[in-house]
C-alpha cells in the first residue's frame, strides 16, 4: 500500500467531509482523500499576454539599458555576498552559506526529521522482529505480552498514522494485514474506556482518514465504538472507567470510591462525534457530549474542575484540581470540541475561556530565582494552599492554549484580524510555558525531562526545578513536543525547532538500545548512563515521534492546524460541519449556548 501524506494534504481543506462525500468518491473513483481533482491544472492559472515589444528603442538606447542592468546585477550579487559573510548566522548555516540560507536551513530540517524517521523504524523494526502483534513490547529484554488474551493491536494500532505520515510503506503493509486479519475486539477482557477509545479508536479513525477512507479501518473502528458504549450506561452517562468488551458490563474504578477520572470522561468526544459523522448515526453523539453537560452542571469554581467525578451522582469527589494527571485533557477537549466543528458550537469555547481564566487566576505562578512561569496545583480546591508541582504532563497546556488563541491559523494571520487581550495574553502565556517545558529536559544530566518536577519558591534556594528520586523516571512522553510542534507552526520561531532538537538529540544518545532493538523508558534521568525502565510505550510511536516528526516538517499544509485537530493521543481527525444531521444537544443552566461573543475561528 502507498501513501503519500504530500499528495492528500492538498485535499485536507475538505474540513467538511460528509457520509455522501465518501459515497460519491467512491462511486466515481474519485479517490477520497488522495485525489488530486481539486488541485488547480495549469489551464487552471492566470493567462498575462506578454507585453508587446517596443520597436521604437533604438539600437543605442537598448545597449545602455543592457550595460545598466548587468551593472544592477553585479553590484546585487557582490552586495548579497558581502551580506552573507557579515551577517549573523550559525555555524551549521554558515558552513554552507554558498547554497543560500533558505536551502541549507531545509537540507539540515530534512535531514534531521530523516533522523527521526530512522528512529521510528528502528523501534518499529524492533518491535516487529520481537513483539509483532503484541500489546506490550519490552526492548532491552526483547521479550512481550498481550494485555488481552488475543492482543487488541495496542501498538500496532497506535501507530498505523505515524507510518502514513512518514510514507513507511512496507511496514504499514504488514500492520494493516495484522489489522484486517487478526484483529478481534470481541474479547471478554476489561478495558480502559479512555485508553481504548483515544489509542485504539482514535488510531483507527484517524488510520481511515489518512488512507484514503480504507472501509477496513472504519469496520473496526464502528465495531470497537459499539463494545465501548456501555461505559456510558450509568445513571447519568458519565462513563465508567472500564468496559468488558465482550459482555459489554460497564465497569467502575476499582480505585477512587468508584470515581471515573474528570479527564478520562471528557476526552472521548472527537472521537465519538467523529464516528457519529462516518456513520450518520447520531447516537455516539449524545453520548459524548452529554457527558460535558453533567460536568458543567456539577459547578466547577471558575472553570476549574476536581479530577474526579461520580458516574452515579455526576457529583465531584474531592477538590483537587490540576492540569496534570486526570485534568490534563478535560481542558484539552474543551477546545478542540469547539474546533471540530469548525468553530460552530459555542459553548464549548465558552467553557474553555471560562478554565483558561481561572487558570491565570488560581494556578500560574513564577519559580525562583529566574522567574520560569509554571502550572501550580490545589489539593484542596482553590481557597487551599497551592502546590508547586508540574507532572510533564501539563506541558500540553502551551500546545494548546496557542491553538486557542489563534484557532490554529499563523499567529501574523489571527494578529491581522480583531486581536484581543485575552489572545494575546494566552499566546504570551503559551510562550513562557513553552520554555519552561523546554528546562524541564535541559536541566537534567541526559537532557530528558522527568515525570513529575517542582518549582522553587523559596529565594534562598539557587536552583528553579528540583527532581524527587521517586519521579525522576522518563515514560517517553510527547507532551512537550506536541507544544514545540504547535508553537512552531503557530509562530514559525525556529527555536521551537532546535528545542525539539536537543530533545530528539537527548533520547538518541540515551534511550536508545545499542544493539538496535528500540528505544526505551529510562529510571532516572539524572543518571548518566541512565538505566532503563524497560519498556516501549505506545505512545512513543503515535505520538513523541509523529510530532518530532511534523515538526521538522517544512510544509505547513500537512496536516494543517486549521483543518484538523488532533485527539489527545496525536491522531489526526478532519474538522467538519455538523449540520444537517447534529447539533449541540444540550445548553448552559442560566444561559444559551448563542450568548456567547464570536471567539478566534469563528465563522
Ligand atoms: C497519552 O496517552 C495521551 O497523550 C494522554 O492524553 C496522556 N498520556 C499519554 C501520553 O503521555
Amino acid at each position: 500500500m502507498s501513501f503519500s501524506v504530500q499528495q492528500k494534504a492538498a485535499n485536507f481543506s475538505s474540513t467538511a467531509r460528509s457520509v455522501e462525500e465518501y459515497v460519491w468518491s467512491k462511486a466515481s473513483g474519485a479517490g477520497g482523500a488522495g485525489s488530486d481533482r481539486n488541485r488547480p491544472t495549469t489551464s487552471d492559472l492566470p493567462l498575462y499576454k506578454d507585453k508587446p515589444l517596443n520597436r521604437s528603442f533604438s539600437r543605442r538606447s537598448q545597449r545602455e539599458r543592457s550595460i545598466w542592468i548587468i551593472i544592477g546585477i553585479v553590484v546585487g550579487i557582490v552586495v548579497y555576498f558581502l551580506y552573507r559573510i557579515v551577517s549573523p548566522v550559525d555555524n551549521e548555516r554558515k558552513s554552507s552559506w554558498l547554497f543560500g540560507r533558505r536551502g541549507a536551513s531545509a537540507k539540515i530540517w530534512k535531514d534531521r526529521q530523516n533522523q527521526v524517521r530512522e528512529a521510528f523504524l528502528e523501534s518499529w523494526n524492533a518491535y516487529e522482529k520481537y513483539a509483532f502483534g503484541k500489546d506490550i513490547y519490552r526492548p532491552v529484554a526483547k521479550t512481550s505480552r498481550n494485555m488481552a488474551p488475543e492482543g487488541i493491536g495496542w501498538i500496532i494500532v497506535d501507530c498505523l498514522d505515524t507510518m502514513m505520515i512518514m510514507n513507511l510503506e512496507e511496514p504499514l503493509s504488514n500492520a494493516r494485514e495484522w489489522v484486517a486479519n487478526n484483529l478481534t475486539y470481541d474479547q471478554d477482557y476489561e478495558v480502559s474506556t479512555f485508553e481504548t477509545t483515544i489509542r485504539m479508536l482514535g488510531g483507527l479513525l484517524s488510520a481511515h482518514y489518512l488512507s484514503g477512507y480504507d472501509d477496513m479501518y472504519l469496520e473496526k473502528a464502528v465495531d470497537l465504538a459499539n463494545r465501548l458504549l456501555p461505559a456510558f450506561d450509568s445513571a447519568t452517562g458519565i462513563p465508567y472507567a472500564s468496559v468488558n468488551l465482550h459482555t459489554g458490563k460497564g465497569v467502575p474504578s476499582h480505585d477512587d470510591g468508584g470515581a471515573s477520572s474528570t479527564a478520562e470522561a471528557t476526552s472521548i468526544q472527537l472521537e465519538f462525534k467523529y464516528v457519529s459523522k462516518l456513520t450518520g448515526e447520531a447516537l455516539y453523539w449524545e453520548k459524548a457530549e452529554k457527558v460535558i453537560d453533567i460536568i458543567d452542571s456539577a459547578k466547577a469554581v471558575d472553570g476549574l474542575a476536581p479530577i474526579f467525578i461520580m458516574p452515579e451522582t455526576g457529583t465531584f469527589r474531592g477538590s483537587q484540581i490540576r492540569l496534570g494527571s486526570r485534568g490534563d485533557s478535560y481542558y484539552e477537549y474543551l477546545l478542540k470540541q469547539y474546533l471540530q466543528t469548525n468553530s460552530q458550537e459555542l459553548v464549548y469555547r465558552q467553557l474553555y475561556d471560562e478554565a483558561m481564566a481561572g487558570v491565570k487566576k488560581y494556578l500560574i505562578q513564577k519559580s525562583k530565582p529566574t522567574g520560569l512561569t509554571y502550572v501550580a496545583e490545589l489539593d484542596h480546591g482553590v481557597d487551599g494552599a497551592l502546590s508547586p508541582k508540574m507532572d510533564h504532563l501539563v506541558c500540553f497546556l502551551p500546545g494548546n492554549l496557542a491553538l486557542g488563541s489563534t484557532a490554529g491559523y499563523p499567529l501574523h494571520i489571527a494578529q491581522r484580524t480583531s486581536w484581543t487581550i485575552t489572545q494575546a495574553s494566552d499566546m504570551k502565556l503559551a510562550k513562557d510555558l513553552t520554555r519552561t517545558c523546554y528546562e524541564m529536559y535541559k536541566v537534567t544530566k541526559t537532557g530528558i525531562a522527568p515525570e513529575i518536577v517542582y518549582f522553587n519558591t523559596d529565594p534562598k534556594v539557587t536552583e528553579d526545578i528540583s527532581i524527587k528520586w521517586q519521579d525522576a523516571h522518563n515514560l517517553q512522553r510527547p507532551e512537550t513536543v506536541e507544544s514545540l510542534f504547535v508553537m512552531w507552526r503557530i509562530t514559525k520561531d525556529p527555536i521551537y525547532r532546535e528545542w525539539g532538537w536537543d530533545i530528539f538529540e537527548a533520547f538518541k544518545k540515551n534511550a536508545r538500545l545499542a544493539d538496535g532493538t528500540g528505544y526505551t523508558c529510562l529510571e532516572n534521568v539524572n543518571e548518566v548512563p541512565p538505566k532503563p525502565r524497560d519498556n516501549m510505550e505506545s505512545f512513543w510511536l503515535a505520538e513523541t515521534l509523529k510530532y518530532l516528526y511534523l515538526l521538522f516538517e517544512d510544509d505547513d499544509s500537512i496536516l494543517a492546524l486549521d483543518k484538523v485537530v488532533f485527539n489527545t493521543e496525536a491522531h489526526p481527525l478532519p474538522k467538519f460541519n455538523m449540520q444537517p444531521l447534529f447539533k449541540t444537544g444540550w445548553a448552559r443552566r442560566g444561559g444559551s449556548n448563542q450568548d456567547s461573543a464570536p471567539a478566534p475561528g469563528a465563522d
